[in-house]
């Protein structure tokens, strides 16, 4: 039995298409509090963060937007997330990726406090490895992970605490990764399962090297789940599709073998846009998902034991 803690962050301003603001509401309605209780645990929803007004941030390249708010959204989350951390398992409803910003910065914070080493598997299509400077797009929906991960360039936020050392992250269903984050990527040692890895060696195997080693360190775990870590056949309501994303089953096993590993600490929901949903599937999905992950199965059967 988890004490799951339901943190809305109704995000929108990493990115450019309006409706990931309703995310957090998307979850409530598709059951995401009932669909924990009926799996025994315990549930509490803090309601959604509100943050302050934002500061005006210089920033050297134009094509940056929204970053007072971003930097704003930043600190409230990273606050709420810390303080979560010490209560229970925060699940943290976007809103887009930016979030993240906030979200692996409180989480950190606190792994730095306990003494204990942060990892984060990162499922998404995209490495979201920018700087402020290398951003094209200049959506900062982009730039998550290169915070996380200490990389110069983030002049306007808070110094990162505790930066996540490169072995210490593991993405996962990347297909989309612009050049300037490819040759950032390139001098680290992230492990960065796209794809190509997951056809050619399926999730078990990637997903198993790298929990053994959260294990191994008695890490603490961050899970961040894009919605376009999904096919978009099976996940339409995100303004980032890419094709060729994980099936329906692919998505699950990840959850379920989570779930077995016992070692997940924090989980953000992240991408999805209600508004350009087909009947509320893709909020039902990622329910669904969260289920497998916190323990829903068909059979008890032995598992690896860990
Ligand atoms: N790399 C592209 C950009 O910077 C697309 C980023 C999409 N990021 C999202 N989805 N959070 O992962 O604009
Ligand atoms: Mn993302
Ligand atoms: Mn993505
Ligand atoms: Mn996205």
């Amino acid at each position: 039995m988890t004490h799951c803690i339901l943190i809305g962050a109704p995000v929108d301003e990493g990115q450019r298409r309006p409706g990931c603001l309703m995310g957090p509401a998307a979850y409530r309605v598709a059951g995401l509090a009932s669909t924990l209780a009926a799996l025994g645990h315990t549930v509490e929803d803090r309601g959604d963060v509100a943050p302050a007004p934002g500061r005006d941030q210089a920033c050297a390249n134009p094509a940056v937007h929204h970053l007072p708010e971003i930097v704003a959204w930043t600190e409230a989350l990273a606050a709420a997330g810390a303080t979560a951390m010490e209560d229970g398992l925060p699940i943290f409803l976007g809103g887009d990726h930016a979030l993240a910003l906030g979200t692996l910065a409180g989480v950190a914070a606190h792994a730095h406090a306990a003494g204990r080493p942060q990892f984060v598997l990162w499922l998404d299509a995209h490495a979201d490895f920018h700087t402020l400077e290398t951003s094209v797009s200049g959506n900062l929906h982009g730039t998550p992970m290169a915070y996380a991960a200490g990389r110069p360039g983030f002049d306007p936020f808070p110094p990162f605490p505790a930066p996540i050392p490169a072995e210490n992250i593991c993405m996962f269903g990347i297909r989309s990764v612009d050049p300037a984050e490819l040759s950032a990527l390139r001098e680290t040692e992230i492990t960065v399962n796209d794809m190509r890895v997951l056809d050619e060696h399926g999730i078990v195997a990637p997903l198993r090297a790298f929990l053994d080693r959260v294990r191994a360190a008695q890490g603490l775990l961050h899970v961040s789940l894009d919605v376009d870590f999904l096919d978009p056949s099976l996940a339409p309501a995100v303004g980032t599709t890419v094709p060729g994303g994980t099936t329906f089953r692919e998505a699950h096993l990840v959850c379920e073998l989570l779930h077995d590993s016992g070692l997940m600490t924090s989980l953000d929901l992240v991408e999805l846009n209600p508004f350009l949903d087909e009947r509320g599937r893709t909020a039902k999905l990622m329910v669904d998902l969260v289920g497998s992950l916190m323990g829903r199965k068909v059979f008890d059967r032995p598992t690896r034991s860990y």
